[in-house]
């Protein structure tokens, strides 16, 4: 038996966490063996990176930054999420490589192919079953974000910065954008808009529709 890996995406303040808290529970609810992982981090040396990557004092060059995040997913994939998928656990992240196609391609700029080939390197080719894409603004989402505190690195970098991840977000929901990363796999845009449990429906919907099994055993512990 193998495990799945389903991927939650989208700006800051989106509500990844918040929904990837409410499918694993409605997943454990139906008795499916299910972990969850945030990136950067999951692992003790992905931690002290997810440090780094998040200090607002740090100064970091955007490639730095970029292989920070792909060595903090190396650890994370080879040392717990591939042995995890391979004893047939579901395995829920907050984030992955989409992310990084999105801030440091599309945020900052870095050239495609050069983040494309890093990123095989940190996955090992590992393509999610399927990734969540929860459609919202970055503005909407930040200012959310904001009012949990102070701003981390990331989230000081600014309005246009952020309207630049949001479009780079926005592409990867089109179907020729996804034809041509395969490396990608499947991508669900869920609109992220109205209260945390019409989004929650939306987003069993989504999981249902593209993950039979999985729909099953969640609808079989409601009935
Ligand atoms: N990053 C990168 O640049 N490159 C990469 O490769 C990777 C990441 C992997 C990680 O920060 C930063 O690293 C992130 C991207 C970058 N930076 N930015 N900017 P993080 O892990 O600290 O933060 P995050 O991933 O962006 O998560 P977040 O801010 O916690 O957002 P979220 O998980 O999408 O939202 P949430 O925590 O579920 O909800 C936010 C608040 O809204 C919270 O108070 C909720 O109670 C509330 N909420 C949630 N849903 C709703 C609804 N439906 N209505 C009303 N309120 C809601």
């Amino acid at each position: 038996m193998t495990g799945r890996l389903i991927v939650f995406e989208g700006v800051e303040g989106a509500g990844k966490s918040t929904q990837l808290a409410r499918l694993r529970a409605r997943l454990e609810r139906a008795g499916v063996s299910c972990r969850t992982f945030r990136e950067p981090g999951g692992t003790p040396t992905g931690d002290r990176i997810r440090a780094i990557l998040l200090d607002p004092g740090a100064s970091l060059d955007a490639r730095t930054e970029a292989l920070l995040f792909m060595a903090s997913r190396a650890e994370l994939v080879s040392t717990v999420i591939q042995p995890l998928l391979a004893a047939g656990t579901v395995v829920l992240l907050d984030r992955f490589f989409l992310s990084t196609y999105a801030y440091q391609v599309g945020g900052r700029g870095l050239p495609e192919a050069d983040v494309v080939r890093a990123n095989h390197a940190a996955t090992g080719g590992l393509i999610p079953d399927l990734t969540v894409l929860l459609g919202f603004s970055a503005a909407a989402g930040l200012s959310r974000a904001q009012q949990r505190g102070p701003q981390d690195r990331m989230e000081q970098l600014g309005a246009d910065f952020h309207q630049r991840v949001e479009s780079a977000f926005s592409r990867f929901g089109r179907i020729d954008w996804q034809a041509s990363h395969p490396e990608a796999g499947p991508i669900v845009v869920v609109d992220a808009s109205g209260t945390a449990d019409e989004v929650e429906e939306r987003v069993s919907d989504a999981v249902t529709a593209r993950i039979p099994d999985l729909g099953h055993s969640m609808t079989r512990a409601v009935a």
